[in-house]
């Protein structure tokens, strides 16, 4: 195959891919940039047209976020594992036959693919998109049921032109007729404080209170989870932001940084354009951090006055509570030192360097739908084998059990910012039960309700109930 080609024929999509080529001595280089709307979708495969490919020519992917990548016939298979949508970088390359067989090279993604981002309205979703799917681009919620544009397209599959989607009588917005288009979890869970029924309801969840509190503190809540939920995020240029958003780009006590830290981030991602391509340099940037063992954790620290505050002692005779607050606690500290600890600790450095670059952050505490502890009964479960596996996987654990990640504001929505480790493979599937969103600790105090030595007796969240609901009708 003729480097030529590969030019002619990937510029075609120069809307869609962003190609930099580079020719080494016996493989050739193709650096795209997955269209801005191809939404590369964790544990699904995402398909690449490629070809047809000569004879002896071979192509391989690879790139931040791809845990596996195969040929079908002419179309190459990519399974990426980092809920971070959807501008990865992946390299694809091409190691040509030395017959200079002509060769044919096109690219393209599944997906959805448009020219413009223009979005009149302000909703997440793209006016050439609105105009696909028939809804109005000056409106956010088109057929006046309640639900927005962007919801009824992303999570709940309805039609956002239809009041009533299947004709019934009842509309859409309806609690339970919304589930219809949609594989959903539903849950009864009893939650001790500190959490927050606003910030639970977001592109994954509905969630509301069915009780008051108990004599032990705790409430009921009923929770309808939308794992096949799938965000729409645009990469924008824009660099205006809503009004109540300025809170979530101030320094905190915890998520600070220094002239020179921004200076230092700001260099690292100026090369990205767009917000989404600033959020995968930094996330990066933190793949190449230490992680280390100390403990410094949210249910151990609070922030009163902005001063940081150590409830209960850390564990690690070799170093002070001074020293594991800086490796696990400051931003800016975690930063210089090019560590961490677990994912509390990351959820602050990531959100500190996400401000620093002018992307509203706030953390995110979410808890597992599901916890294995023997003679605990939960009425009710999860057949459906995608998600059953991602259950009960912690058996035998007894210790607090919990993950903290980021969620960024991205084209008027809050996106949820990866998950890192070994709890990927759970917490993208969704059946983590997001409880809070805060933007400092300083606002949301775990140490009274969260301690580890009262957990046995007084954790502070318990499932009840699970229920499942397959879609009715095909959209
Ligand atoms: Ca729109
Ligand atoms: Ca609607
Ligand atoms: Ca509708
Ligand atoms: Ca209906």
């Amino acid at each position: 195959m003729a480097l030529k080609d590969i030019i002619k024929y990937a510029s075609i999509f120069t809307f869609l891919l962003n190609p930099n080529i580079s020719q080494g001595a016996d493989s050739t280089q193709l650096q795209i940039n997955p269209p801005l709307y191809s939404t590369l979708l964790p544990d699904k495969q995402n398909e690449i047209s490629v070809g047809p490919l000569g004879k002896g020519e071979s192509l391989s992917i690879s790139g931040y976020g791809v845990s596996g990548a195969k040929f079908e016939g002419n179309t190459l298979k990519v399974i990426t594992s980092q809920f971070i949508l959807p501008n990865y970088t992946l390299d694809i390359i091409l190691k040509p036959n030395k017959s200079n067989e002509e060769t044919k090279l096109t690219f393209q993604t599944s997906g959805y693919r448009f020219v413009d981002q223009k979005d009149s309205d302000k909703d997440g979703l793209p006016d050439s998109l609105e105009a696909l799917i028939g809804s109005c681009p000056y409106n956010k919620d088109s057929d006046g049921d309640g639900l927005e544009d962007y919801l009824e397209f992303c999570k709940y599959k309805t039609d956002p032109t239809k009041k009533d989607s299947d004709g019934d009588g009842i509309p859409d917005s309806d609690w339970e007729e919304r589930r219809e288009f949609t594989y959903t979890i539903a849950a009864k869970m009893m939650l001790l404080e500190p959490f927050d029924i606003e910030t639970m309801n977001d592109q994954f969840q509905d969630v509301r209170k069915i009780g008051g509190k108990d004599k032990d503190g705790y409430q009921l809540i009923q929770i309808i989870i939308y794992p096949e939920s799938d965000p729409l995020f645009v990469p924008s240029t824009d660099k205006k932001l809503d009004r109540s958003m300025r809170k979530y780009l101030n320094k905190t006590a915890e998520m600070n940084y220094s002239k020179e830290t921004k200076g230092e981030i700001g260099k690292l991602t100026e090369s990205q354009p767009t917000n989404i391509g600033k959020i995968c340099k930094i996330l990066e940037w933190l793949n190449g951090t230490k992680t280390v063992t100390k403990h410094a954790e949210f249910m151990h620290v609070a922030i009163k006055d902005g001063k940081i505050e150590v409830r209960s002692p850390f564990d690690d005779p070799n170093y002070s509570d001074e020293e594991i607050l800086e490796k696990c606690f400051i931003g800016e500290k975690m930063y210089r030192m090019k560590e961490h600890g677990t994912c509390g600790s990351s959820s602050i450095l990531r959100g500190m360097l996400l401000r620093a670059v002018g992307i509203p952050t706030r953390v995110a505490q979410s808890v597992p739908l599901l916890y294995d502890i023997a003679g605990e009964e939960i009425s009710g479960e999860i057949t459906n084998e995608k998600y059953n596996k991602a259950l009960r996987v912690q058996e035998g654990r007894s210790d607090i059990w919990n993950h903290l990640y980021n969620e960024s504001y991205v084209n008027h929505h809050w996106m949820r910012v990866d998950y890192t480790a070994d709890q990927t493979a759970l917490a993208y599937k969704m059946l983590f039960v997001k409880i809070i969103s805060f933007g400092s600790f300083q606002d949301t105090d775990f140490t009274d309700t969260w301690k580890d030595e009262t957990w046995l007796k007084r954790r502070p969240y318990k499932t009840l109930e699970v229920d499942e609901q397959f879609p009715k009708h095909k959209k």
